[in-house]
Parts: C-alpha cells; sequence; structure tokens
C-alpha cells in the first residue's frame, strides 16, 4: 500500500479521502488555494501545502503546483477526488512519469472514455447496449443521412462533452443544420474541440447508473444507483437500489457492466451510466472514470469503502470481493447546496449557526462547521446527507427526520426543496424520471 497519498481537491471529498487513509494508516498531504486556509481537509491531513490564489486554473486544476507539493512532502501516490483533474489523462500521465502512483484507472481508459464516441464504440464492441446513434459528423450530408436512420426526435452531443454539458435536442428537420453549427461553435469554446454525434433522444428516461470495480482483468458490478432527480445536469437526490428495477433487469444490466468493465481491462473504481426509457430498455451513454459524489449510497448498501477498494486496486492489488454481493437495504443521498432557492444562484458567506443530523441509519460527510466561511470560487456542494433503512420507505422516514434536524444559518440552502420533493406522492411512489424537478 502507498506510505503518503496527496489529495488533489478540496470540501468533503478531499476529507472523505483523508479518512480512507486514515483508517488503513496512509499518511495524506492536503493542498489548498489562499481561500481555504482555514478548510477542514486542511485541518484534518497530516500535512499541507498552499500551491496557489483561490481561482481553480491556478491553484486544485494547476499541475506544476499539484506535482510540486507532492515532490517536496515526499508523497508516493495522488488521490484526485472527483472533479477538478479528476478525469483529465494528461494529469494521470504526468503524475506516473514523475514516478507517482495515479489512484485511477489507467490514463489510456481515461482518454477513450473521455471523448463521448469512442467511450460508445468500446462499449458496443463489449457487448452493451448503446443509444441508436452516429460517429462524429463532419458534413450536413451525414447529419441529414444519420436522422434518417436514426429518426427524429435526435440529440446532438459533443465528443468531448459529458455530464449534459452542450447538448441540444432537435424536434424538427428544418433545424437541423443550424443547430449543428451552434452545437459546433458551442463545443469548441466549452471543450476546445467542435466535434459533435447525434442520439436518438429519449424523451422521458431514468438516469440509471452502475458502479463497477476491476482489477485490470477481472471486474464486478457494485449494484446500481438512480439519479434520476437532477436539475440542469446536476444530481441533486441519488438512491440505491433503483425501484424501477425488477429482479431480472437488474440481473441483464449489472451482467453487461460487469462484462464490459472487464473486456476493457478497467482498473480501480468507474461508473457506467445507462439511460432507461418507458420501456426499460438500458442504452450506455457514458463512462466515468473518478469516484462519484454519490458513492456513499453504494457504500451503504454494500457495506464497503469505496475509497479505501480504490486506493487498494490502484496499488495493484487483485479484487477480493464477491462477485454477486448482494446489498443490504435502501440508501438514499441528498446533497445540501448553498443556493438561493428561487434563482438557484450560488449562496456563499458565512456559516453563523449550524446544526448536522445523526441519530440510527445516518451519515452526513461534509467539511462544513459552525462559523465557517463558504468561499465562492468553488462549487456550492455544503454536504452529503446519506440515510439508510431495510427497506425504501424506512429510509425515507429517516431522510425526512434528519432533514428536519439540519440547522444552517447565514446563507441559503436547497434544505426546503429536498423536504418537498420527499414528501411529494410521486416521489415516494417511485414514479420519476429526469424531469421531474421541472415540474415540481
Ligand atoms: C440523453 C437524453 C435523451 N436521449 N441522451 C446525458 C447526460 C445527462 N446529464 C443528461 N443526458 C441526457 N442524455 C439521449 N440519447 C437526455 C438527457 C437528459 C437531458 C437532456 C437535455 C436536457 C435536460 C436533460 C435532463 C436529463 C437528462
Amino acid at each position: 500500500m502507498f506510505k503518503k497519498v496527496l489529495i488533489a481537491n478540496r470540501g468533503e471529498i478531499a476529507l472523505r479521502v483523508i479518512r480512507a487513509c486514515r483508517d488503513i494508516g496512509v499518511r495524506s498531504v492536503a493542498v489548498h488555494s489562499t481561500a481555504d486556509a482555514d478548510a477542514l481537509h486542511v485541518r484534518f491531513a497530516d500535512e499541507k501545502v498552499c500551491i496557489g490564489p483561490p481561482p481553480a486554473r491556478q491553484s486544485y486544476n494547476n499541475i506544476p503546483a499539484l506535482i510540486s507539493a507532492a515532490e517536496v512532502t515526499g508523497a508516493d501516490a495522488v488521490h484526485p477526488g472527483y472533479g477538478f483533474l479528476a478525469e483529465n489523462a494528461e494529469f494521470a500521465e504526468v503524475v506516473q512519469k514523475c514516478g507517482l502512483h495515479w489512484i485511477g484507472p489507467q490514463p489510456e481508459l481515461m482518454r477513450l472514455m473521455g471523448d463521448k464516441v469512442s467511450a460508445r464504440k468500446a462499449m458496443e464492441a463489449a457487448g452493451v447496449p448503446v443509444v441508436p446513434g452516429s460517429p462524429i459528423i463532419e458534413t450536413d450530408h451525414q447529419a441529414e443521412e444519420a436522422v434518417e436512420r436514426i429518426g427524429l426526435p435526435v440529440i446532438i452531443k459533443a465528443t468531448g462533452g459529458g455530464g449534459g454539458r452542450g447538448m441540444k435536442i432537435v424536434e424538427n428537420k428544418t433545424r437541423l443544420l443550424a443547430q449543428l453549427a451552434s452545437a459546433r461553435a458551442e463545443a469548441q469554446a466549452g471543450f476546445n474541440n467542435p466535434a459533435v454525434y447525434l442520439e436518438r433522444y429519449i424523451g422521458a428516461p431514468r438516469h440509471i447508473e452502475v458502479q463497477v470495480l476491476g482489477d485490470g482483468s477481472a471486474a464486478i458490478a457494485m449494484g446500481e444507483r438512480e439519479c434520476s432527480i437532477q436539475r440542469r445536469h446536476q444530481k441533486l437526490i441519488e438512491e440505491a437500489p433503483s425501484v424501477a428495477l425488477d429482479d431480472a433487469r437488474r440481473v441483464e444490466l449489472l451482467r453487461t457492466a460487469r462484462k464490459a468493465t472487464a473486456a476493457i481491462g478497467y482498473r480501480t473504481v468507474g461508473t457506467l451510466e445507462f439511460l432507461l426509457d418507458e420501456e426499460k430498455h438500458f442504452y450506455f451513454i457514458e463512462m466515468n472514470t473518478r469516484i462519484q459524489v454519490e458513492h456513499t449510497v453504494t457504500e451503504a448498501v454494500f457495506g464497503v469503502d469505496l475509497v479505501r477498494e480504490q486506493m487498494r486496486l490502484a496499488a495493484g492489488d487483485p479484487l477480493r470481493l464477491h462477485p454477486d454481493m448482494r446489498p443490504r437495504g435502501h440508501a438514499i443521498e441528498v446533497r445540501i447546496n448553498a443556493e438561493d432557492p428561487v434563482t438557484f444562484a450560488p449562496s456563499p458567506g458565512l456559516i453563523t449557526a449550524l446544526n448536522l443530523p445523526g441519530g440510527p441509519g445516518v451519515r452526513v460527510d461534509t467539511h462544513i462547521y459552525a462559523h465557517y466561511r463558504v468561499p465562492p470560487y468553488y462549487d456550492s456542494l455544503l454536504a452529503k446527507l446519506i440515510v439508510h433503512g431495510e427497506n425504501r420507505h424506512v429510509a425515507l422516514a429517516r431522510l425526512r427526520r434528519a432533514l428536519g434536524e439540519v440547522v444552517v444559518e447565514g446563507i441559503k440552502t436547497n434544505v426546503e426543496l429536498h423536504k418537498r420533493v420527499i414528501d411529494h406522492p410521486d416521489f415516494i411512489a417511485g414514479r420519476f424520471d429526469t424531469h421531474f424537478l421541472e415540474r415540481l
């Protein structure tokens, strides 16, 4: 195992990684911008290094500063968390070229999956159903031909995009070429890559993802997560398992994900994202090559420390988890964000009073504390509240109780939005898709 891990991140995930390190006797190095000098990850790590000014470009995304911090502290591995450089294949390569271990998959696979068209191709070759679609569209003629074959509506996606950014729905052939041109321009501006492709647009899908682990040859699928409750491509509530799958569909989905992960020789932890249509057919859309925000619901129902497993697999250990582990009960995570409940604008500032919930079946992963000042420079996630119970009904009752115990004063949060969602009859009945919050 590694001796000392540098965590190239901040906030709750930096703390989460520090905790996994401490549990197995690995030393941790926090890095921080000047805006985060009083952050909890800095206080709880064994060592700390200031890597630059507040803007992420000059600190958490600053590769030379991160490598220097690893070198001066004698770290032997780098954990990227999520966001920032977590899915940057170039950073992973630089880490490895500097003689450090990368706590993530092979950089070639990060590059393969970072390109959404090559990811689709690799998954199709591995026997995974993908949404009917096109290769990269070079000409207007190719776009028209693809639409003939796929049928309307289609969705234009950026090859270099992902997570929902830069997508356009085409309902009508008369607007196809104009939307294609504007999608290319946005893709160039947003991802420095104008390449786009088409997929059949699935109107009211559920977003379901599978947690996978691999050791380079064997793989397992550690259940699925239901992630349909989102707005503007930011997930707000995630659950494990999904109420949308019956046993037969679940077995098929998990077997498919496991086979694909093994087929590409994937190492460490990852997530295969699927859309589930109204007929309950599942289609691969993207693979995330990082630990995800919502990994905690999988941890709750499987009783596994996924960050510890990720570190073991990165250190070259073989998979030692049983390939058909069964989940126990039901878990739900809500993301508590610092945001205005009306405008959804970020709401940074001083937390003047704080109470976090506890009790049976309740976990809170957060970096905030009373009198902490939420800086305006980074994402608005304040805390993840995760509840677990023997079934969804019990988990929901605990979530309602736990949300009632939350006090965050001085800044605005989305706690009241969460209360409204979990009291909605359709949410309680499990009747929802990715458009649920638009209708709320
Ligand atoms: C789709 C889709 C429908 N059909 N792909 C991909 C990333 C995820 N964050 C959203 N994604 C979608 N991909 C196909 N083929 C619907 C979504 C989607 C969505 C798209 C546009 C606007 C809002 C959306 C909300 C949820 C899901």
